[in-house]
């Protein structure tokens, strides 16, 4: 009996996922097995019996009856979960060493960042200005991280260990060595009120949707030893509330952002937030699906459930994440 198809759906741009390179490392890692890029003419849609996708087209996967599972190319599956038509089978997420880790360098890099004042330096550069400014401790700033699953409780635990003083904000109780646990909407205010950097490593679901606003924003220490408190995300733009997030920098409510994530993307070239000065934008690429580590997870995941073995990640669909 021939091996099932695993059929490759990818629809970005970005160089990262270049749908050649992708086939190239399936090919070689899933041991024979059809790999078939689409849109391919030829595919008989009855030969499929796994996907691996990036942001189909709604209705794509719809086309297989055959389909055993659907592995997600990344962390985030609310592109997904907002398709209707979505088989009713296995949907499978990324959860690697390798994802987490650039993450968490992500979050590290735009936390020292703005603790260490590299905004105002790099002006005082630019000006020809020799006057540094009172450099607080790590110790001194609470670094509150939203979402602590795989990507936020592996940042925290960095953050902690280079001296940072850690709270963290899930659904359900969690605890994490050396990080204050907060959970639910009865814990997010304590949570908000000590925290002077807030970084967010939420997905994106109904219940998390415009949840970084400005009411969460005035809730932040406004005692914090960084003047003003500063928002990280790298979750998904639909988690922010753009124009809140433009007035408070403006109104002093937020002291800076980094922001990974947008509510559209490529931000449109009138955005304000391509040149306001507190503002650091990355092109979503906080932590880059890698062709190399991805397709080699996919594929172990295959071959362990086609021995009878349980699928991993697997997306809880009523939780949406
Ligand atoms: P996980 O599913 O492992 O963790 C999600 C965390 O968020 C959990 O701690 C969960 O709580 C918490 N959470 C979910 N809903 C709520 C809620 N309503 N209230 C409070 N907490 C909530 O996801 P990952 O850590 O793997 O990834 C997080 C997100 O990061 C992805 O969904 C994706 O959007 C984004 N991402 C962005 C990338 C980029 O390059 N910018 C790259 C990769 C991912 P609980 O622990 O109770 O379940
Ligand atoms: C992801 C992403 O969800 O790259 O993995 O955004």
């Amino acid at each position: 009996m021939s091996m099932g198809t695993l059929a490759v759906l990818i629809n970005s741009t970005q160089q990262n996922w270049l749908p050649e390179r992708w086939k190239a490392r399936f090919d070689a890692v899933c041991g024979g097995r059809r790999v078939v890029l689409l849109p391919d003419a030829g595919l008989d849609p009855a030969e499929v019996h796994y996907a691996a996708v990036w942001k189909p087209v709604p209705g794509d996967l719809g086309s297989f009856p055959n389909l055993r599972a659907i592995f997600n190319l990344g962390a985030g599956v609310d592109a997904l979960m907002a398709d209707r038509s979505l088989p009713d089978v296995p949907l499978v997420r990324v959860a690697v060493p390798d994802l987490t880790n650039r993450m968490t360098e992500y979050v590290v890099l735009h936390v020292l960042m703005h603790h260490r004042q590299e905004l105002y330096l790099r002006d005082s550069q630019r000006a020809k200005r020799w006057e540094p400014q009172y450099q607080w401790p790590a110790s001194a700033v609470t670094v509150g991280v939203m979402g602590l699953g795989t990507l936020g409780a592996d940042a925290a635990d960095v953050l902690r260990r280079l001296g940072f003083r850690v709270a963290g904000w899930s659904r359900s109780p969690r605890t994490i060595e050396g990080v204050e646990c907060f959970h639910g909407t009865a814990g997010m205010d304590a949570f908000l009120r000590k925290t002077d950097i807030l970084v967010s490593l939420l997905p994106l679901t109904p219940d998390t949707h415009g949840i970084l606003n400005r009411e969460v924003f005035a809730k932040l220490n406004r005692n914090s030893p960084l003047g003003a408190p500063v928002l990280i995300n790298a979750g998904r733009g639909g988690l922010q509330n753009e124009a809140d997030i433009l007035a408070c920098l403006d109104d002093g409510t937020l002291g800076a952002v980094s922001l990974d994530v947008f509510v559209q993307e490529p931000q449109p070239a009138d955005s304000r937030f391509w040149t306001h000065p507190k503002v650091v934008l990355t092109p979503h690429n906080a932590a880059d699906t890698d062709a190399d580590a991805i397709s080699a997870y996919v594929a172990e995941q295959i071959a362990k459930f086609e021995a009878g073995g349980a699928l991993e990640n697997v997306v809880d669909r009523a939780r949406g994440y």
